[in-house]
């Protein structure tokens, strides 16, 4: 932790500018040594940019060894060196920064070898290469963040939709570290009550404490359960979902890809078996993040290839969130589409009755024997009909009509979840001690578990290796 870290903090590649961000106790001094301001300079002031040359200066000792130039920053040298790049710097002093060290970061031209350059410089100065998330770590360790918050940060970065980078601006800002300390401050007044009636067990406030005990264990039981509510919501817009779309060949599975991606991606013909692999694309609907799969029409077949693609189609539906499964509404439903719909669980299933514009050749109900809790949409997917109401379903099942989209108040962390479940066990498990008046000691032990989950999803009560887990999942130079 004491030492002084860099990193290039821009993406690696061309740009206008790539950024070098230095932080800990010697990044001022680091600086000194790398950089020439131009024209008149008086020293480095806090959060001013300063124009310059990065350089590496070329002097001799009296022994005639080369030695680095030191503080540069404020005194015109008149050595030999070699100028790495022309930069904007800043001096941004702690512990008001993003790591609540002192920070440095170098604006270079934007570029692989002018940056790798500087941070070559840099690190001969006296930095440390900086582990993936490791700015963000300190930030965390320094205090500034919270493990939760600093969480948030990954998701951030990583947000693929805009409703996923507001669920993570939200959290980023505390929001569930705020409801969590609102529990465990439930939780911490409970065990205090309970330390107190087991220290004076004498006193005559047993039955009291045990009503009060089993009120205060409920109420906090259901906080953590309107958080978890929240969980499959935030996780799939965090995450996405898969959706595999299935059945038999030639309904038009393919054309309902193409048409969700207001593309044409998949090829489309009238002959069965047009699909023989599966095909995935990513599509934002509704600011979900979606990965379709088209996939191969399930049948029959002696053909080697479609056969290989049929696999692929099942294994598809195995692998996916949710499946929508067409029927080609001017056939008769076939042994193809039983086969397929048994294979499907009726409450992931999406069927569509296609082709509408055509001859309808069987009823709703026929087609609801097939797969009978399953939702129902008619489409007419050459035109286009339908898409709208298949994006409809799509938003409405996974906002679960619970959580409106504006609340972006979600736990979508696999973490914070398994914290948060086991967290209401325990509560759970005291509870029922509570009900039966069990001793006093006992219970504490489980609200005191769940105290410390709790603690755990914000970082208080939590061991190195999970913080390291965590952070290991940053980009380098976060
Ligand atoms: N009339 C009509 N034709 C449609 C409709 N939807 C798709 N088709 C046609 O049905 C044929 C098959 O469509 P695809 O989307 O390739 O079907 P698929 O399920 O991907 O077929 P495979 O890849 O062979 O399994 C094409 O000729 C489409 O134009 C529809 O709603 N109405
Ligand atoms: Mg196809």
């Amino acid at each position: 932790m004491n030492d002084t870290i860099a990193a290039v903090a821009t993406a690696y590649g061309e740009g206008g500018i790539g950024i070098i961000r230095i932080s800990g106790e010697k990044s001022l001094a680091i600086l000194g040594e790398v950089f020439e301001p131009a024209g008149k300079y008086a020293g480095a002031v806090s959060r001013r940019m300063m124009y310059g040359k990065i350089v590496d200066w070329k002097s001799e000792d009296g022994q005639g060894n080369k030695t680095d130039g030191a503080w540069a920053i404020g005194r015109r040298e008149t050595r030999d060196k070699e100028i790495i790049d022309e930069v904007l710097a800043v001096y941004m002093k702690g512990p008001k920064t993003y790591t609540a060290e002192d920070v440095v970061e170098i604006n270079c031209h934007g570029g692989i070898v002018p940056l790798r350059k500087t941070l070559a410089l840099v690190l001969r100065k006296g930095a440390r290469l900086a582990e993936p998330g490791e700015f963000t770590k300190r930030a965390f360790l320094n205090g500034r963040l919270d493990l939760s918050q600093a969480e948030a940060v990954i998701d951030l970065v990583k947000a693929k939709t805009d409703k996923g980078f507001d669920v993570a601006l939200s959290q980023l800002e505390g929001s569930l570290s705020a409801q969590i300390e609102k529990i465990r401050k439930k939780l911490l007044d409970l065990l205090v009550d309970i330390t107190v009636n087991i220290d004076y067990p004498d006193e005559d406030i047993e039955e009291l404490a045990y009503e009060t005990l089993e009120k205060n264990i409920s109420s906090a039981r259901d906080m953590i359960e309107k958080l978890l509510r929240t969980a499959s919501t935030g996780r799939m817009i965090r995450e996405g979902i898969r959706i595999a779309i299935v059945g038999k060949p030639n309904v038009g599975k393919s054309s309902l890809m193409n048409g969700l991606l207001r593309a044409n991606r998949a090829i489309v013909t009238e002959i069965p078996g047009t699909t023989r692999d599966t095909i995935e694309e990513a599509v934002n609907i509704r600011n979900i993040p979606v990965y379709l799969i088209d996939t191969a029409g399930i049948r029959e077949t002696t053909d080697q290839v479609e056969q290989i693609g049929i696999e692929k189609s099942k294994e598809a539906v195995q692998r996916a969130d949710f499946v929508i499964f067409i029927l080609d509404a001017s056939r008769a439903l076939s042994i193809e589409d039983r086969e397929i719909a048994t294979h499907l669980e009726e409450e992931k299933t999406l069927v569509l009755i296609n082709k509408q514009d055509l001859n309808h050749v069987f009823s709703l109900a026929e087609a609801q024997k097939l797969i009978s809790g399953g939702a129902f949409i008619h489409t007419s997917l050459s035109n286009g009909e339908g898409l709208t109401e298949i994006e409809d379903f799509i938003e409405k099942m996974v906002y679960g009509g619970q959580v409106t989209q504006k609340d972006s108040m979600m736990v979508n962390n696999v973490r914070h979840i398994e914290l948060l479940m086991q967290g209401k066990d325990s509560l759970v498990d005291s509870l029922e001690m509570a009900r039966r008046r069990e001793a006093l000691d006992f219970i504490e032990i489980d609200v005191r578990n769940a105290y410390e989950r709790l603690g755990e999803i914000i970082g208080e009560t939590v061991s190195d290796d999970i913080i390291d887990e965590v952070f290991s999942r940053f980009c380098l130079g976060k």
